[in-house]
């Protein structure tokens, strides 16, 4: 098919704006806001420019956007050297200690200034009664700060009144970007509603950042930022893999829709090394509203049973120990999804999560008005993160108080914040770990001035919100040194801002040009819809990577065939059309996608081993082999020829 070309003649020309900048921070979730925090206190002062750009509204946007009712990640009592090793456990096997150790450290002061700026936290009162957030604000209760003492759901995690967490966070984080603002005479650093597409490398030195190029949401503008080290915050990837929820319900997920892969494909495309692609993040979820299950096992303490009112995880766990060896014994995450599936495959479902049950056991040493305090929490669980649960509750007429709700491992998720590891290759802190794992500045990439957090930095989990904030403010401190480290070392990109405009545009022009061509604007032998290549995406990945179709089961010879339909959606997504700015963010979503999707499937193709039973199986290596494959599993990208280097990287236990 002829090549597309954008002149312009088809759509309008859009406005193009040009920002300069000192620290540019990509997103606005968790890990930008905590950098924007920490920039202000160490840039600001130095006369920094700082300057967030934010795919939606900050106050919204990201994995944060319909609240949380826990925090997963507090250590409080617990010692860094027990977090690093629950980490470990419940990763089978690898992860970047330092990494894990440096977050572990630092992650309880984020949570303490959560409760400054107003989050609610629950609290133990004295006779060690659980009091919700909002009325231990109102009681005064002390502080996480000043020694008062949460509620612990797990070991980790905290409960909260989280509805409006991530509003509470971003006020911080836009009054920390206000006062830079005004102390360095910019007119404007937070730009919303304004999708970052493509990274720019200097033009004299490949191996470092210069800038970021995007387009707006809203209106026809094209932002281009000029940045002497910029953050990748941008989240995990969500919807390359067929989901559960079908039509209607399409659009129904755990993670967020709206984190699209850009984290990782912006990076890969730079040449930044990534790590542990091959991970992925398959959560066990409440069937068909994706709720979570933590709160439920943890605080409500909840049991999971296969039909036969088995517990799945006791009756098979000496079958998986003939695979899987010591690493049953920990029953992380993945192994819990693998001793579930076993049932669900052997047709002993549905898998029931007996809430009625659970409620009804609490309910036993408490009053009527706590009682009714205890369903009203139940169901504020998923109100305060999952609204679409609570839908499904009420569209079914089920009172989880009265009956068992059914559990479904969702479709995978590719992250590197939550109960994953997948993302970017980053240097660790200078006094803990051996000299390969710290390259200068904490978080920062391979890439040079070009840094990463919370999902965007890999082999290193379980950090959650708490500690996707705090390692954005890690990240925004060092980002911090390398400005003032390269002071005066000028950067700048070659790329010229027309020929990116029409770039980013070209889906526009191909819409205008050939969409008159058919009667049905949806079938044109010219080009795509991104809705389409989506779902092609989507079908390849699910039948050859791993998906829900397959049971999450692949293997060297699927993967090669996959291969090919990969390479040929990477040549059709170029012919993709847009007919307005929602599509052409559809469009670009896509372009990351495929390029995050790809990422994984090469990695699980170079790792032959089943590292992860339960979030996927290689069929032709189905158990798990630390003598070969105790090693981190890295690549890099090259954009120019589309060929990836897959290689191993030494896995060094810091922590006993
Ligand atoms: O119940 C671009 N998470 C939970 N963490 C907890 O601490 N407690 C919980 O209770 C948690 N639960 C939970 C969680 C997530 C979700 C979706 C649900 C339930 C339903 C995990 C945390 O939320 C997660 O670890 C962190 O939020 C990750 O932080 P970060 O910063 O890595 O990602 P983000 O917050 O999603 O922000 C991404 C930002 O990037 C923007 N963006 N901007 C410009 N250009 C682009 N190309 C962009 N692409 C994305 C987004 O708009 C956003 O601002 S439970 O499951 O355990
Ligand atoms: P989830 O709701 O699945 O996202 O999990 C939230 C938190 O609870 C994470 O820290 C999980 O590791 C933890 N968690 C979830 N289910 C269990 C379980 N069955 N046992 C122990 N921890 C769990």
């Amino acid at each position: 098919m002829e090549p597309k070309v954008n002149n312009w003649e088809f759509c309008e020309k859009p406005e193009i704006v040009v920002h300069e900048t000192d620290l540019l921070l990509i997103g606005g979730g968790m890990a930008c806001c905590g950098a924007a925090y920490e920039a202000d206190r160490w840039a600001t002062p130095e006369g920094l420019r700082v300057t967030m750009v934010d795919k939606a509204a900050t106050d919204r946007s990201g994995a944060v956007a319909m609240g949380l009712s826990a925090i997963n990640t507090y250590l409080g009592e617990n010692s860094t050297e027990d977090y690093v090793r629950y980490v470990r456990n419940d990763l089978m096997g690898i992860t970047r200690e330092d990494l894990t150790f440096d977050l572990g450290r630092v992650v309880d002061d984020s949570v303490y200034l959560f409760e400054d700026w107003g989050l609610p936290i629950w609290k133990k009162d004295k006779e060690g009664k659980s009091v919700d957030g909002a009325r231990a604000q109102r009681e005064e209760m002390p502080s996480l700060r000043d020694g008062g003492t949460p509620v612990r759901s797990g070991r980790w995690q905290i409960m909260i009144n989280g509805e409006s967490y991530k509003v509470i966070v971003a006020e911080a984080a836009k009054l920390a970007l206000e006062n830079n603002r005004k102390a360095t005479g910019v007119d404007q650093n937070h730009f919303e509603r304004v999708f970052i597409v493509k990274l720019m490398l200097d033009k004299d030195d490949p191996k470092k950042v210069a800038g970021a190029v995007g387009f707006s949401v809203r209106e026809h503008k094209v932002y281009i930022f000029k940045c002497k080290t910029a953050l990748l915050g941008t989240g995990g990837c969500v919807n390359i893999f067929k989901t559960r929820s079908t039509a209607e319900g399409q659009g129904r997920a755990w993670f967020p829709v709206w984190n699209s892969g850009s984290n990782y494909a912006m990076a890969a495309e730079s040449g930044a090394e990534m790590t542990m692609m091959e991970n992925r993040f398959v959560p066990a979820r409440f069937k068909d509203g994706y709720g979570p299950v933590g709160a439920w096992f943890l605080l409500f303490k909840a049991k999971a049973t296969n039909a036969l009112g088995e517990d799945y995880c006791a009756t098979n766990l000496e079958e998986s120990r003939k695979l899987y060896g010591k690493y049953v014994d920990s029953l992380g995450t993945c192994m819990r999804n693998h001793m579930m599936m076993i049932d669900m495959k052997a047709g002993k479902g549905p898998i029931k999560i007996h809430t009625d049950v659970a409620l009804q056991t609490l309910s036993e040493t408490m009053s009527k008005k706590e009682i009714k305090h205890l369903e009203a929490e139940a169901w504020e669980d998923f109100l305060d993160m999952t609204i679409a649960q609570a839908g499904v509750w009420a569209a079914n007429n089920m009172e989880p108080e009265k009956v068992p709700s059914e559990l479904m491992p969702s479709e995978p998720y590719l992250l590197g914040s939550h109960a994953g590891c997948a993302g970017l290759w980053t240097s660790g802190p200078e006094d803990f770990g051996p000299d390969e794992y710290s390259w200068g500045y904490n978080r920062m990439t391979t890439i040079n001035g070009l840094f990463t957090a919370g999902d965007g930095v890999g082999a290193s989990g379980h950090k959650f919100s708490s500690g996707s904030h705090a390692e954005g403010r890690i990240a925004g401190k060092s980002m911090t040194s390398y400005f003032l480290d390269t002071k005066g070392e000028d950067v700048g990109y070659g790329e010229d801002h027309e020929e990116l405009a029409k770039e980013i545009y070209m889906p526009m022009e191909t819409f205008g040009k050939f969409s008159g061509y058919t009667t049905d604007p949806d079938i044109n032998p010219h080009y795509i819809r991104p809705a389409m290549m989506q779902q092609r995406l989507q079908k390849v990945m699910d039948e050859y990577v791993g998906g829900v179709g397959t049971w999450y089961m692949t293997s060297k010879t699927m993967l090669e065939e996959g291969f090919k339909y990969l390479v040929m959606i990477k040549e059709d997504a170029l012919h993709m059309s847009a007919e307005n700015l929602h599509e052409l963010l559809r469009a670009w979503e896509n372009f990351h996608r495929i390029l995050a999707g790809e990422a994984h499937a090469r990695h699980i193709h170079f790792r032959e081993e089943t590292r992860y039973p339960g979030y996927y199986y290689r069929g032709d290596f189905l158990a798990i082999d630390d003598e070969n494959w105790k090693c981190f599993v890295n690549s890099t990208y090259d954009k120019e020829t589309g060929e990836w280097d897959v290689f191993k990287r030494e896995y060094h236990q810091l922590v006993p």
